[in-house]
């Protein structure tokens, strides 16, 4: 069995994986060799940033088994693959914790008006302006899988009414006061005052927030998009803050990254850029390896591996998450 690396491993990270599956050959292709080895591996770990030539590696029928080293898959989940046998899991949960600390960030950020504060401060000008609070607004999470939920945890001691959505509406964690099915969107823009995205890019959710669905948040809410720049129409996102309908955003990730230098958004004295850092850890190698090796394991014992994603969906269903299992 040929394994191929894709993620910033050491080489401790390498040897947990060579213990993992002992008979195994462990190439650590990195970005440089990717597109050349893929072709070659029975397993790939990693999230290609690169273009890889996936007619070359189905073409290959050696592939079995994709682990991505990230949440979204939208990297690896190209038609030849979800219309092939290949098995993929995600890493869905696993930053969880740092994601959730990225849309805090956001959130208060915007509530705070960091951004105004942030810009007199070069120009060393003390300005007092009025601010926002969190605690009694209700906030709407779009998306209540691994992150999602992880928001919703750390919100709860803010005195908010959380509201979520989910494509499996089960499971409501007691922190969230209704969770409503995904076709519920609509109810839940016009009821929150900051609207979080935390829901996988698919085939369904490409473009969701458009021109109509933001004119259907509330006046002067909040948006915070922590899942992927493509869920939200930027144009129309773009319109609705210059129009003052909407109060502020937060992004993480934007529909073209790195966003493009003549976006108005960079201008905007509402708006909060990060560069796709929201799941950046110190532990997050690790974190990944520690994943890896059980699924390996799982996988040379004829097992599926945890986090299997539903292929046309991009996300794993809630029985087959990983929750912290050790085999
Ligand atoms: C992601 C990640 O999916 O960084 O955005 O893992």
């Amino acid at each position: 069995m040929r394994i191929v690396l894709c993620y910033p491993v050491e080489r401790h990270h390498v040897e947990q994986i060579q213990a993992a599956a002992p008979d195994a050959t462990v190439v650590n292709a990195g970005q440089e060799r990717v597109d050349e080895m893929l072709p070659t591996a029975d397993v790939f770990v990693g999230h290609a940033k690169v273009p890889v030539d996936w007619d070359r590696v189905l073409a290959a029928k050696k592939l079995k088994w994709i682990q991505s080293s990230a949440a979204g898959l939208d990297h690896c989940l190209v038609p030849g693959v979800i219309d092939s046998d290949i098995v993929v899991s995600s890493a869905s949960g696993l930053f969880a914790p740092q994601v959730a600390e990225q849309t805090f960030a956001l959130m208060h950020g915007l509530l705070r008006r960091l951004p105004l504060f942030f810009r007199a401060e070069s120009k060393r000008e003390f300005i007092r302006l009025p601010t926002d609070d969190l605690r009694g607004k209700t906030v709407g999470i779009v998306g209540l899988g691994g992150n999602g939920r992880m928001i919703a945890k750390v919100l709860a001691p803010w005195d908010v009414r959380i509201i979520a959505t989910d494509y499996y509406p089960i499971d409501r964690p007691d922190c969230v006061d209704d969770l409503w099915p995904a076709e519920e969107l609509d109810r839940l823009l016009s009821e929150s005052d900051i609207v979080i995205l935390a829901l996988p890019l698919n085939a369904s959710t490409e473009g969701l927030l458009d021109a109509d669905r933001i004119a259907k948040m509330k006046p002067g809410s909040y948006l915070i998009n922590v899942a992927r720049g493509s869920v939200v129409v930027e144009s129309a996102l773009v319109d609705a803050l210059a129009s003052g309908h909407l109060a502020g955003a937060g992004l993480d990730v934007t529909e073209v990254e790195p966003l493009a230098e003549s976006s108005r958004l960079w201008d905007d004295d509402k708006v909060i850029i990060t560069p796709h850092v929201g799941a950046q850890s110190s532990r997050r190698v690790s974190d990944t390896t520690d994943l890896v090796a059980i699924n390996l394991r799982r996988h040379l014992a004829g097992k599926l591996p945890f986090n299997r994603v539903d292929k046309r969906l991009g996300f794993p269903h809630p029985s087959d998450v990983w929750r912290g299992e050790t085999s």
